[in-house]
């Protein structure tokens, strides 16, 4: 498999999944520039022409959570995705998706100075509702972590939410609010996120 990113990108998101999977050596990072995004070539694998993107012989997946999800269930035996039949599917999706939709939809509004009365204006037509909505959901989910999403083990869900979190925080699109510091200060433990910046500046805010 190869893995088309950006140092820059959210293909970051990506680098404790590998290393949590253990398959660093078995996925060729292909660092693009911003231009190579351009080319034809990489177009015709991604019309988007972002990054990340996973290359699996003919199968090219864009989107960062189908990457999570395409990879979790590829190496099922290092145990970060739930079976099939297991009940907690549900919820590890629902997390995964959150954070593509909602939270970074967010993020990315958080940069355009966007009124609270626009947003009241377009809630309906917005996917993560409000600023507050979004927060109550995230408050909820995690005074629930107990101490990650799923329970007693770590998934994907986690390492994908853990990071966008971390990074959120830093960019000061969310507040670091009381109800985070556990599930943050927890999952912030493992080795693969502790080296990741965003993670180490959380003791900053
Ligand atoms: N929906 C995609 C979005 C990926 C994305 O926005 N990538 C940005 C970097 S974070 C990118 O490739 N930007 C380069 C460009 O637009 O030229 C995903 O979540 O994977």
């Amino acid at each position: 498999m190869q893995l088309y990113t950006h140092p820059q990108s959210r293909g970051q998101t990506l680098m404790p999944l590998l290393q949590e999977l253990q398959i660093q050596d078995q996925i060729e990072i292909i660092q693009v520039s911003w231009e190579d995004l351009q080319q034809p070539e990489y177009r015709a694998m991604n019309p988007l022409g972002k990054v990340p993107l996973l290359v699996d012989g003919p199968v090219f997946i864009s989107e960062t959570p189908a990457i999570f999800a395409y990879l979790a269930d590829h190496f099922f035996e290092q145990g970060l995705a739930p079976a099939l039949d297991d009940p907690q599917r549900g919820a590890y999706f629902k997390w995964l998706f959150f954070c593509h939709g909602p939270l970074t939809e967010w993020i990315d509004l958080s940069n355009f100075q966007i009124s609270q009365a626009q947003l009241e204006q377009h809630k309906r037509g917005l996917g993560m509702g409000l600023p507050e909505d979004l927060m109550a959901f995230l408050k909820q989910g995690l005074q629930q972590a107990n101490p990650y999403l799923l329970g007693e083990r770590m998934s994907a869900a986690d390492l994908y939410l853990a990071y966008w979190l971390a990074y959120a925080i830093a960019l000061k699109a969310i507040p670091y609010l009381e109800e985070f510091r556990p599930y943050l200060q927890w999952t912030a433990q493992r080795p693969s996120l502790s080296q990741v910046i965003w993670f180490q500046q959380l003791d900053q805010h």
